[in-house]
């Protein structure tokens, strides 16, 4: 069993998103559940504010780290907590490669999401982990919230319909996926491949990878270093006009990837 259990100023606003086809689903099933909590809740004033001025001076306001200790103790003493997971431009980049590592790991993963100008630095001593989704800065922690635990829960076996589908993701196989084609057979002058009405499965295939290699020389050629390719692949990427040199730098063994950065152990 995954479950998130989300900390935020705003959970009407991920509300819609939890109750959505898939997370919905999943959760009927018994396979993930998603916990909303407002922070609010743990004030400790009757304004229900969580937040201050900042030390120092400057704009914004600053969330009150006692607040944050709070509301976590009061996860913990319903459920034990695995990880504690702070949503902020400063954390490590979620990749596909966390959001694996996160399914098959399960557990009981609390997700803090910020507002205004962020938290206190002392909330840092309360997680395990600081995470970000890409080098942006949101309004607040929520939306980073939703793509990630959208991208753990359709890892989790049994929430997506077809079990095989995301084992040929662009980012499980390395590659860009290839273009898929559905009726009508011709739109606006432009015809479908002929390889793909032609029933021959082995020349789809090939078809198929070629067209993956092709576009992520193209568009992603940041990611063939990591793709493992074989070698009919380097055959058919220097065919697609890559030098030799490019190709022996993404046939060089990959280092190993270095670990998500954890902070410490789980407080239980
Ligand atoms: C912004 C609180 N790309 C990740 C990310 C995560 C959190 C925030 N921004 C970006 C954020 C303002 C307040 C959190």
């Amino acid at each position: 069993m995954l479950t998130f259990s989300v900390l935020t100023l705003f959970p009407e606003l991920l509300r819609p998103f939890a109750e959505e086809a898939l997370l919905g689903k999943a959760q009927a099933r018994g396979l993930v559940r998603v916990n909303l909590h407002d922070l609010r809740q743990w004030s400790g004033n009757r304004h229900h504010k969580v937040d201050d001025t900042p030390y120092g001076g400057g704009a914004g306001m600053v969330i009150r780290v006692d607040v944050v200790a709070r509301a976590l103790d009061a996860l913990r003493a319903e459920a034990p907590i695995d990880e504690v997971v702070m949503l902020t431009p400063a954390g490590q980049t979620f990749t596909q490669a966390s959001a694996e590592a996160w399914a098959t790991q399960g557990g009981h993963w609390v997700i803090l999401c910020g507002r205004y100008e962020g938290f206190d630095a002392r909330v840092e001593r309360l997680v395990t982990r600081e995470v970000s989704i890409g080098d942006f800065v949101m309004m607040g922690g929520e939306a980073a919230a939703a793509c990630i635990m959208e991208a753990v829960a359709r890892l989790v076996p049994g929430v997506l319909g077809d079990e095989a589908s995301h084992q040929d993701d662009s980012f499980s196989s390395g590659l860009l996926d290839y273009p898929e084609y559905t009726r009508p057979p011709v739109w606006a002058d432009e015809g479908v491949p002929d390889v793909l009405q032609g029933g021959n499965h082995g020349a789809i295939r090939e078809w198929r990878r070629s067209q993956a290699l092709a576009r992520t020389l193209d568009r992603r050629p940041d990611l063939l270093p990591h793709a493992g390719l074989m070698p009919q692949d380097s055959a058919e990427l220097l065919r697609l006009g890559a030098s030799a040199e490019q190709l022996a730098a993404w046939n060089a063994p990959e280092p190993p990837a270095p670990k998500q950065k954890r902070r410490r152990k789980p407080p239980v």
